[in-house]
């Protein structure tokens, strides 16, 4: 624990001074004073190549951005994260989805990893030879429906962690899944989304995965047991549920009052956090959709960027070199937001998924000892596809008011080549990332013959900050390694801001107020309301406008 309040920490004083004397320097002439830099500000790791030249930084500030690293303590709370040490204060618990994709101890060897008394690298190979044998016999049509017919459909329903992961997960490798399954995701407790996800399928052929860390959770709960009535009604018998219906869930007991056989539960630990899951048994209709072998490349490319935050310098590091940027964008330029824009179709859901991961990790406002803290945590994270974006928001991104800092992330090879696509997509992500960061000056607007009046309007100051990764092809390794940068990214940015990057008490409170609400609103008779005066009228007029009274 970072004994020093931030604000006290020398490298965060010398910042300070610092930021005074550079908030006003230009991109243009970084790049004018040193034609190494956009070679030099680089990193590479695990496929992933991070040009971060075109931030606001100097030398001085990417080495005080270290010392600050360092001053926080991120090499040791790093390190007890990965020893399965109670990081996580508020919940006291251990922080282990590192351990989700630590290889299977070879024969032999005694690498392991013991936290709290328990084997959890053996129990983490336990759960996914089970997996594994399940989702064989899924994808080659051996396990067989209540009428003998094999799986044709397969159904996630989980919300927040036990859904985001899963879905970005399909859609992001949807080239590599099988195309004989379908794969949907119900999340919300709008019954739109199930009554969609199961319009046009077959009972018989469809198989629900209820994916739950607590099953406990009323949107899962609620969509599970309406999947569960329309399995039953369609097939005319309760014993359909032990051939339609599996659980994820580290709660053995929930899921036998639900009704699912235990012996078709796969578990996962409390020391996995529901956005930090997509990689354990939440990530089961992962591994159907992929096949065992690439949900291990999957895990391998997760592997590979834990492997490279435990062990490269903090200073060529790429979770720490994104981690201390944000922090210098958010603390010291008072950027409030952060755009993560793929490029790449495949990545549409991940901005959706990093939002979770990002925000419910660092949306924090007291220290690990509970004092409220004196300085900004976590960005708002948001983000679009290229090019797309490009047709609608990023017009705020170059000329609005407010800094944005984006991360670009671009690939050299497509999944679907297709003529000149692939070269017109990316000379975007280079185009975009050059205007940004050195816009078009009044001068060069007047060269090229702009009215007078008109010169304001079309001038781009640029100094807008992005970092650009580039990557290969997107494969499962590589989605994994890409993942794992950002879960130790934020973990970064939560050692600095010395915060409980993995609890969530505000996803809690927002289970149990709703709870409050629902017999108020289900009730035959007006119920007594005691909220404020807004909630009750507003539970009034709901009531009478449902029954047209
Ligand atoms: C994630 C959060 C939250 C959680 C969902 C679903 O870190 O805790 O998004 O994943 O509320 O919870 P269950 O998996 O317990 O249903």
């Amino acid at each position: 624990m970072a004994a020093t309040p931030l604000r006290e920490r020398k490298a965060w004083q010398a910042l300070e001074r610092h930021y005074a004397e550079i908030s006003g320097t230009h991109l243009r002439d970084l790049f004018a004073a040193d034609p190494q830099r956009g070679e030099r500000l680089t990193a590479e790791a695990a496929g992933i190549y991070l040009d971060y030249s075109k931030n606001r930084v100097t030398d001085e500030t990417l080495a005080l951005l270290v010392e600050l690293a360092e001053e926080s303590g991120v090499p040791q709370r790093r390190d007890a994260m990965f020893r399965g040490e109670h990081i996580n204060v508020s919940e006291n618990r251990a922080v282990l989805h590192t351990a989700l994709r630590m290889p299977a101890p070879v024969p032999g060897s005694t690498a392991t990893l013991v936290v709290d008394g328990q084997d959890v690298v053996a129990d983490v190979h336990a759960v996914l030879a089970r997996m594994r044998d399940f989702a064989t016999r899924i994808r080659s049509g051996e396990f067989k429906g209540f009428t003998g017919k094999p799986v044709k459909n397969v159904i996630n329903v989980g919300i927040g962690g036990s859904d985001l992961g899963p879905v970005m997960a399909y859609e992001a490798l949807r080239h590599y899944c099988t195309r004989e399954i379908t794969f949907r995701f119900v999340s919300n407790v709008d019954s739109t989304d199930f009554a969609e996800a199961v319009r046009d399928l077959s009972a018989d052929e469809t198989l629900f995965i209820i994916s739950s860390k607590t099953f406990g959770t009323l949107e899962t709960l609620t969509n599970a047991t309406s999947a569960r009535d329309w399995v039953v009604s369609a097939l005319g018998s309760e014993d359909a549920v032990a051939n339609h219906f599996v659980a994820v869930s580290t709660n053995a007991e929930k899921v036998a009052a639900f009704g699912i056989d235990t012996a078709n539960m796969f578990g996962f630990w409390d020391w996995v956090g529901g956005r930090y899951s997509m990689d354990s048994a939440i990530g089961l209709s992962t591994m159907i959709a992929l096949g065992p072998d690439q949900f291990d490349e999957l895990l391998a490319g997760f592997h590979d960027m834990d492997e490279h935050f435990k062990s490269a310098p903090l200073s060529s590091n790429l979770p720490v070199l994104l981690g201390v940027l944000a922090v210098w964008y958010r603390d010291f330029f008072g950027s409030q937001t952060i755009g993560v824009m793929p490029y790449e179709q495949y990545l549409k859901r991940f901005p959706a998924y990093l939002q979770q991961l990002t925000m419910e990790s660092n949306g924090k406002h007291v220290t690990l000892a509970g004092k409220h803290v004196d300085y900004d945590t976590g960005a708002v994270y948001w983000g679009e596809p290229g090019t797309n974006g490009q047709h609608s928001f990023y017009q705020l991104i170059h000329q609005g008011t407010v800094l944005i800092p984006v991360d670009l992330i671009g690939f050299a090879r497509t999944l679907n080549p297709l003529g000149d696509h692939h070269d017109y997509l990316s000379s975007n992500v280079f185009a975009q990332a050059e205007a940004l960061a050195f816009g078009k000056t009044q001068e060069q607007v007047r060269a090229e013959g702009t009215p007078q009046a008109v010169v304001p309007h079309r001038v781009m100051e640029g100094n807008r900050p992005t970092n650009t990764l580039l990557c290969d092809i997107l494969t499962p390794r590589l989605l994994g390694s890409l993942v794992a940068l950002y879960e130790h990214s934020v973990f970064v940015q939560g050692i600095i801001w010395d915060i409980d990057s993995f609890d969530q008490w505000g996803v809690e409170l927002g289970k149990q107020l709703a709870q409050r609400i629902i017999p108020e609103l289900t009730a035959v008779d007006e119920p007594s309301l005691s909220h404020d005066s807004s909630t009750n009228a507003l539970i009034r007029r709901y009531r009478s406008m449902k029954t047209g009274s």
